[in-house]
């Protein structure tokens, strides 16, 4: 079998540092097992990028950097991965700041990329693409005769046709999709939205497999769901607990990193409508919202951030004693073992996002609990772990009074149903920890047949 590579916008370090979440604990042992090598965006840009990628070997696989200039990578990373795509396709249409110079850095990133990456690869490879910022890979490198298979996975939504069509060029980012041999998404949600956008654009069929015969080949489709490594996390809030003494009121706790598809106003507006229509919780119960900053160079991003700020300032005036803050808010981050103890310590999760693939601190939180007396989970039903964490309150964030009842039942919740409710998230998360989402992807990349010389002749 070929080599394992993946490819993303941003590389793991090259020293292993800040492993410890996410993406590069999921992938680890399939690339150290399989001589694996992962290509990403180099942590700074360059005014004389090289025209090849540059290798680091680790210990447990190799990584190879992609270098651009300052102004391409702010056009095809601030400018159109998030100021067109992260707004469409998390259906803020209203959002979107279309630029032509945006969409031109963008393809120039991929087919730039695809020349080093194409340099590399051998027949029997596996390429594994990650993410919006790099739709349009595989048609490039397919254009310069790439037969590995080659994955893409979608970790944010994928809405609907017509909100799909708010970008320009949405015909062209469908084909581009359709190049790959696997496309993997979160949801079943995302899962429909993909075979319509199909159907319409290009004349998709949906075979009886659940595939798409799309121009003569298929693409095999498939939703995963994405998770984290649920035994580690449970481990770090653990020892945490045993460091640490719990807070003297009860608390909420919102992590999210500041961004307007997470409902941040939102969460906020439905703690106000809590604490005025429950003045005896005033005083025994607090919000803990850290919300790290994010892509604070885009316009839309700095007024989420002062729309937090003021809703924060204004819940703390009007209900705040001199020994009671209603709200305490951090915009910084802070270490991951420090937030899986705050969830620990938290008797509430609240998750609230208007939309989001998947929405990996609700699985956080549930790991971290103590399920001798677990908090509870309250979940937007546009968080794409909606899907799957039925066991948690599920609520539309849009509607503070519905917020507000989901804060009130889940602080007066006797134990047995929060023991119960609690087992059920966690015994399912359990089995579908980050190695059964990364195994369940490889190997349905790893069953496809190659792509062969004629179709690439097209
Ligand atoms: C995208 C999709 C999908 C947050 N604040 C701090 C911190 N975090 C960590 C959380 C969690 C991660 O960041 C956020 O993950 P999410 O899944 O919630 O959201 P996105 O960043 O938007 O991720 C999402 C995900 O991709 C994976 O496919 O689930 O839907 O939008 O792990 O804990 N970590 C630390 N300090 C912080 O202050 N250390």
């Amino acid at each position: 079998m070929g080599r394992l590579v993946i490819v993303s916008n941003r590389a793991p370090s090259v020293d292993g540092a800040g492993d410890s979440g996410g993406l590069v604990v999921a992938l680890k042992d399939a690339l150290s097992q399989q001589g694996g090598l992962w290509i990403g965006g180099a942590p700074k840009q360059s005014e004389n990028p090289a025209d090849e990628l540059n290798f680091h070997q680790r210990p447990d696989f190799e990584i190879a950097l992609f270098e651009l200039e300052p102004e391409l990578y702010r056009d095809y990373y601030l400018g159109y991965s998030n100021s067109v795509l992260w707004p469409a396709l998390h259906g803020r249409v209203d959002l979107i700041d279309v630029q032509p110079h945006y969409s031109a850095a963008y393809r120039k990133v991929a087919r730039r990329l695809a020349r080093q990456i194409a340099r590399i690869v051998t027949h029997d490879g596996m390429i594994w693409v990650h993410d919006y910022q790099l739709i349009p890979l595989a048609h490039e490198l397919r254009k310069l005769g790439v037969t590995s298979r080659i994955g893409f996975f979608l970790h944010i939504p994928l809405p609907d046709l017509q909100t799909f069509k708010a970008i320009p060029e949405w015909q062209e980012l469908a084909g581009c999709l359709a190049d790959y041999d696997l496309l993997g998404l979160q949801t079943q949600r995302d899962l429909g939205h993909l075979i319509n956008i199909f159907r319409h654009t290009l004349r998709g069929e949906l075979r009886p497999n659940g595939n798409m015969g799309i121009n003569g080949r298929e693409v095999v489709l498939g939703c995963f769901p994405i998770s984290i490594d649920v035994r580690g996390f449970r481990q770090l809030a653990v020892d945490g607990a045993a460091r640490t003494a719990p807070p003297s009121v009860p608390r909420l706790i919102g992590v999210d990193r500041l961004d307007y598809s997470k409902g941040l106003p939102q969460r906020l507006l439905g703690y106000e409508t809590f604490l005025s229509q429950n003045p005896e919780f005033c005083n025994k119960v607090g919000l803990l919202q850290i919300a790290p900053p994010t892509r604070d160079d885009v316009d839309a991003y700095k007024a989420i951030r002062s729309d937090l700020e003021h809703l924060a300032g204004r819940i703390n005036g009007r209900f705040g004693t001199i020994e009671w803050t209603p709200v305490q808010y951090i915009h910084r981050a802070l270490p991951r073992d420090d937030l899986a103890v705050l969830y620990r310590y938290s008797r509430v999760g609240l998750v609230t996002p208007l939309f989001d693939g998947m929405n990996l601190v609700a699985k956080e939180y549930v790991a971290a609990q103590d399920e001798a007396d677990p908090g509870v989970l309250i979940l937007s039903q546009f968080a794409g772990a909606a899907e799957e964490m039925s066991d948690a309150l599920i609520i539309n964030p849009h509607d503070p009074q519905d917020v507000a009842d989901a804060i009130r039942t889940a602080l007066q919740m006797p134990l047995a149903e929060r023991r119960q409710r609690h087992g059920a998230l966690y015994s399912h998360l359990e089995k579908h920890d980050v190695a059964h989402w990364s195994a369940a992807f490889l190997k349905r990349l790893l069953a496809i047949e190659k792509a062969d010389a004629e179709w690439l002749e097209r």
